[in-house]
């Protein structure tokens, strides 16, 4: 069996959040979430709500010890910003909620495991969008560049690792555009305006950063998903184009090289629907790039043309239309969550970052496997064999492998998710986690995968 090698020190690790872990206890201010569900609670899988998530709150000692069994040496998870923040507009801090990542932040580092936080993963204190329009609003960026700063200096003593925000794009797709995240609205100008701003939060967090003189990395995450034309056809060739400035080319290009794709700007303003930005704004946005990329992958685009109006361009921006049938055709699905499965694509990212993006230190910070009613795997013992998962791991890494073989500079490879968690609408439906949670019990037990895991990190290989 050929066997991959990989470098020694490779960040293997795991992601999760804290609006989806932490469960809400002792939390001050609702996030979007936590809103969603009080209003709306029947739009989630089996009406189940983030009130507990995985109990993080209350297990983290046991939780970041069963990581550490399962050979994580980094993980991912996020500072809620409605936990931290006492007076959401003086940023004054919550004790108790300084405590609680304190010591979160101390029981990784001693348990050996590099903890990296994110600022922002769908979790906005709601009053901020019911006073002020959320991340529509510019005032609302600069709170958040508050609530950053706020975390840099409490904790940017031990955390050597920050991201600004998760997935900006799935903020403006579920909130402005498909509705699958509150306030559900379908608004293409505000979309771009969030798309926008959310960027300009990001640039002005990293400057906030910069001039505390801290000493550790910033950065953000972005889910890339690389869209490959349906057909050979010009015309899906072009939507794929399009697709790709909007959904991957505006994060990418204004997180490392400080500017906008110009053709997404141009095609914006040809419709009257550019964002609103000042000089001052885009000397921001060039001045503070990101010292590395997380990168999360799940599944690609199969990209056709717009059946609505086959020579318009800008329209595809707008919602209702190319949207909705836009992520098409697959060869092999993961039929739980219906997404395609396509490793290949991991390699495609990193050659793109190699190539357009100056070969910038990047990991993938999300990579997984979300599969329904995972009991079933479950043997005499209670251990879920999920050998799928692992093959799923493999396909991915080697692609990856192969990538730095060609010199990519991938630092580390972060699966979606250490411990099976709460998510969005998905509640808990999709599992993703190397360690499964009994939602009733909330007894924890390490998967199959979660020893596979554990070998490859410990050997820093696998056999194919
Ligand atoms: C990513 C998010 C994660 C997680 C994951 C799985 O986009 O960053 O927070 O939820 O998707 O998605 P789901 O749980 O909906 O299957």
């Amino acid at each position: 069996m050929p066997k991959l090698t990989f470098p020694e020190n490779f960040w293997w690790g795991a992601a999760t959040s804290g609006p989806q872990s932490e469960g809400r206890f002792h939390k001050k201010h609702a996030n979007m979430f936590d809103y969603f569900y009080e209003i709306k609670p029947e739009v989630f899988y089996k009406h189940q709500g983030p009130d507990t998530a995985s109990n993080f709150y209350n297990d983290y000692k046991e939780d970041i010890r069963l990581m550490k069994s399962a050979g994580l040496k980094v993980v991912r998870t996020s500072i809620q910003w409605s936990r931290l923040i006492d007076d959401l507009e003086k940023n004054t801090v919550n004790d108790e909620a300084v405590k609680f990542y304190n010591a979160v932040i101390d029981e990784f580092l001693a348990q050996g495991i590099t903890p990296m936080m994110n600022l922002h993963h769908f979790d906005l204190p709601v009053e901020l969008y019911h006073k002020y329009g959320g991340w529509e609003s510019k005032y609302v960026v600069d709170l958040y560049a508050g609530f950053a700063e706020q975390c840099f200096k409490l904790f940017g003593d031990r955390v050597k690792f920050w991201f600004t925000h998760n997935e900006p794009l799935v903020v403006v797709e579920g909130e402005y555009l498909f509705e699958f995240h509150y306030p559900q609205k379908v608004d293409g100008l505000a979309a771009v305006q969030v798309a926008y701003n959310l960027q300009l939060a990001s640039s002005k967090a990293i400057a906030s950063y910069r001039s505390l003189n801290l000493d550790g990395k910033i950065g953000v995450i972005l889910n890339l998903t690389p869209p490959y034309p349906a057909t050979d056809e010009k015309e899906d060739v072009r939507a794929s184009e399009i697709a790709d400035l909007w959904l991957n080319r505006l994060y990418m290009d204004a997180s490392v090289k400080g500017e906008f794709p110009q053709e997404l700007v141009e095609i914006l303003e040809g419709e009257q629907a550019l964002w609103q930005a000042t000089e001052e704004e885009l000397a921001i946005i060039k001045n503070n790039t990101v010292d590395l990329l997380g990168i999360n992958f799940y599944h690609p685009n199969r990209v056709e043309r717009p059946k609505y109006s086959p020579n318009s361009l800008a329209v595809d921006f707008m919602p209702d239309k190319f949207w909705r049938d836009y992520e098409k055709a697959s060869v092999r699905m993961n039929v739980d969550k219906g997404w395609e499965i396509y490793p290949r694509a991991v390699y495609d990212i990193a050659k793109d970052i190699q190539e357009n993006y100056g070969n910038i230190d990047w990991f993938m910070s999300e990579n997984g496997m979300g599969v329904s009613n995972e009991e079933r795997y479950m043997n005499a013992s209670g251990v879920i064999e999920d050998d799928y998962r692992i093959q799923f791991i493999k396909e991915h890494l080697y692609w990856l492998h192969q990538a730095m073989e060609e010199g990519s500079n991938c630092l580390g490879y972060h699966l979606w998710t250490p411990i099976d968690c709460w998510s969005w609408m998905n509640a808990y439906r999709n599992r993703y986690g190397l360690i499964s949670t009994n939602i009733h019990t909330q007894e924890k037990t390490l998967k199959k995968s979660a020893h596979w895991f554990k070998q490859l990190s410990d050997t820093n290989a696998f056999e194919l």
